[in-house]
């Protein structure tokens, strides 16, 4: 690395990004970004690629991360993000916690659970989980599944819904209809397909007994009001859409939604995936307000709505992620920004990738340095952190929040909007931004939302900067925002204030249940492979390190450890403290035991925490059919003694 001034750095970059989009075309640069920059920050990203340069190849780790959910959410109700809000956690009696430790990585949230169970001992708390996480240990009811059988759990759930009679028949008659794929099928087709996961046979494949999925289902279902939770133990499978899917068909066909304390609830990963991602459609096959580029009437839309000539948009959907840097990888991307991500460190089966980088010219805005990614920067920038800038994040519940700046960036650290903004005047494309503050920006994306089921046109800075946060829908000014949408006399958008809910974005008026089969593991054990790895988080980091690890008093927690059920252990050789190597068909890192029963025998689990214990030489990158998010959560592996 060797020290540069702003002016040499941006003029270098231009002069790359110009020349590659002249020559290749505007496909042949790429934009990677992060649920971690302020809306602000993503809009402009968003629009600068799609509008300005002409490509829509703008994602990034949003889709590690908040895809499955994304799409689950559009094909059931056409309009993203959970319809609840918080506060319905202090009315739910029964919670189902699936695919997710709450305790480490929602502690707030997982607190107020705890404090609905504490005024009200009776509240019931179910967890999903194949590990006994923190959040487990507090459950009445632990369904310690083998991961990646979530499928036939709840379609085994469904099942027991309809013979307990639990079923919600004004629900199916007047607001649900039934589909496999694009088919219509009947409810008579729905039910048949539940024969095959009667609760004994769902067991055996999840690995869990009959009466737990019975009195789960019976708990699910005759609770007054039952609110689920879910993140990353669903959204990172092969089979994340469908497991989305399935959860808000339990809530739908028991009639658990849209009561205060009923609902489906979908957490967040980052602090800004919601509004800056999945609202702005800074992702590659998407358009502001859950427009897609594939249609031609949503590009025109937006084009007016950005004032961009007709045919700027391309019509051809960008790289996802994963597909980017297998892109970048084969040539066909010359150039990519990345910003607020470090994704040598956090993609699946990243050693392909670091060859990716190199073959790139590639910019990395990043707060920290060296990080596994700015290790292959060709240049990089000195971003500043959410604490040195200001703008607006989103909360899982919709909450719009403004995030004042508290201190100066040190050194000659800039804003990641500064940068962009920057950046555009160098590509040629000043038009985009006439005026040019954030709270401009903010203006501009207020309006357009305006002309969408999203409306938050009265969201102004002023209201968010004296208040702690607005939930969107929000039409006016006086409007004071949203806490349940679909439900008429709470939702502004309704359009039949006589129903009992409106899920007004369907012509028909009715949310989609859709038929799924449990699909074999994509990466069965073998002999050579037996054992399962999946990986996830603690308490007291933040995903690479980056922003924890220089913390003190964080530094004698440890982020190297294989968790080991005691039984594999012995069958290793294994003791408590060992080092361990993890092996894959993709490669091996070294971590050291730590031999618990907390886990299922068969399953070791491992942090992607460490730099040094790079747990991502051995994920896999098989994605998701529908939502490409890769399934971080299970691939087969063998361990052995260092
Ligand atoms: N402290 C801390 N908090 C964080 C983060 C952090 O890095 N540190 N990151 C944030 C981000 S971006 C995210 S996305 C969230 C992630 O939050 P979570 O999703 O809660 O965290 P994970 O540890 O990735 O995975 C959750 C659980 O899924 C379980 N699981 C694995 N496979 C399966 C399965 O097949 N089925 C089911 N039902 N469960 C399964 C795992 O055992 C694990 O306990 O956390 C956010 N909060
Ligand atoms: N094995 C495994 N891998 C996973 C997951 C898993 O469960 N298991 N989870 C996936 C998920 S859900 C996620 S969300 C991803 C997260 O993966 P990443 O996004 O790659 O991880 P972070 O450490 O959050 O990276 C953010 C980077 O931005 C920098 N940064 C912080 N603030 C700013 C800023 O304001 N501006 C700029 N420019 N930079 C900033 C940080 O220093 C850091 O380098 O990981 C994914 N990878
Ligand atoms: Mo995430």
């Amino acid at each position: 690395m060797e020290r540069a001034s702003w002016e040499e750095a941006m003029e270098l970059i231009a002069r790359r990004f110009n020349t590659a989009i002249a020559d290749k075309g505007p496909d042949s640069v790429a934009y990677c970004g992060s649920g971690q920059l302020f809306t602000e920050e993503s809009y402009t990203a968003n629009k600068l690629f799609k509008a300005g340069i002409g490509t829509n190849n703008v994602d990034g780790n949003p889709r590690l991360c908040m895809a499955s959910a994304a799409v689950g959410y559009t094909i059931v109700f056409v309009v993203d993000e959970p319809m609840s809000c918080y506060e319905d956690t202090d009315h739910a009696d029964c919670f189902i916690i699936t695919g997710s430790n709450m305790a480490d990585c929602h502690p707030i949230v997982w607190e107020r659970v705890r404090d609905r169970k504490r005024t009200n001992p009776d509240t019931f708390i179910i967890v999903v989980d194949p590990r006994k996480t923190n959040t487990a240990k507090r459950a009445d009811l632990h369904l310690q599944i083998r991961p990646g059988t979530d499928v036939s759990l709840y379609n085994s759930m469904i099942y027991e819904f309809f013979r307990r009679g639990m079923i919600d028949d004004e629900m199916v008659e007047e607001y649900l209809r039934f589909q496999q794929g694009s088919d219509r099928i009947s409810l008579d087709q729905f039910r048949e397909n539940l024969e095959n996961y009667k609760p004994e046979r769902a067991a055996a494949t999840c690995g869990v007994s009959p009466e737990q999925i019975r009195e789960a289902a019976f708990r699910f279902g005759s609770s007054p009001a039952t609110m689920s939770f879910w993140t990353m133990g669903l959204n990172q499978q092969t089979q994340g859409t469908a497991s989305n899917r399935l959860m808000m068909a339990m809530h739908l066909l028991t009639g658990q939604i849209g009561r205060p304390g009923a609902t489906p609830f979908s957490l967040t990963g980052q602090p800004n995936a919601g509004g800056g991602i999945r609202d702005t459609g800074a992702l590659a096959h998407a358009l502001p307000t859950g427009r897609v580029v594939a249609n031609p009437e949503h590009r025109r839309e937006v084009e007016e709505l950005w004032n961009v000539p007709e045919g700027t948009i391309s019509p051809n959907p960008g790289y996802h992620t994963m597909a980017l840097f297998q892109a970048m990888y084969e040539g066909d991307v010359e150039c990519a920004l990345i910003m607020s991500t470090n994704p040598i460190h956090s993609l699946p089966n990243i050693l392909p990738y670091r060859e990716a980088m190199e073959r790139t010219f590639v910019v990395v805005a990043d707060a920290f340095h060296p990080t596994e990614t700015t290790k292959y920067a060709d240049v990089v920038l000195p971003a500043a952190m959410w604490v040195e800038k200001s703008g607006v994040f989103s909360q899982p519940e919709r909450r719009y929040h403004y995030v004042p700046k508290l201190t100066d960036p040190p050194g000659e650290a800039r804003s990641d909007f500064d940068i962009l903004i920057n950046l555009a005047d160098r590509l040629g494309h000043s038009e985009l931004f006439p005026n040019r503050t954030q709270e401009d920006i903010w203006n501009e994306w207020r309006k357009i939302s305006g002309q969408s089921y999203y409306n938050f046109e009265g969201i102004t800075y002023e209201r968010l900067k004296s208040q702690p946060g607005i939930l969107w829908p929000c039409p006016d000014e006086d409007h004071p925002g949203t806490c349940r949408r679909f439900v008429p006399g709470s939702d502004p958008m309704e359009r039949n204030e006589d129903a009992r809910l409106d899920f007004y974005a369907r012509p028909d008026g009715r949310a989609i249940i859709y038929l799924h089969e449990q699909d074999p593991p994509y990466e069965p054990t073998d002999d050579q492979y037996p054992l399962t790895l999946t990986t996830g988080r603690v308490l007291e980091h933040w995903h690479t390190e980056t922003i924890t690890r220089g913390i003190k008093d964080l530094q004698g927690v440890r982020t190297d450890f294989l968790e080991v059920h005691p039984a594999d252990a012995q069958a290793a050789g294994l003791s408590e403290g060992d080092e361990v190597r993890v092996i894959s068909r993709r490669g091996e890192a070294d971590f050291v035991t730590r031999i618990t029963g907390d886990i299922r025998e068969g399953l070791v689990f491992a942090t992607f925490h460490s730099a040094k214990h790079l747990v991502n030489k051995i994920t896999s990158d098989a994605v998701d059919p529908f939502s490409r998010q890769p399934d971080y959560k299970r691939c087969a592996v063998t361990i052995e003694k260092v």
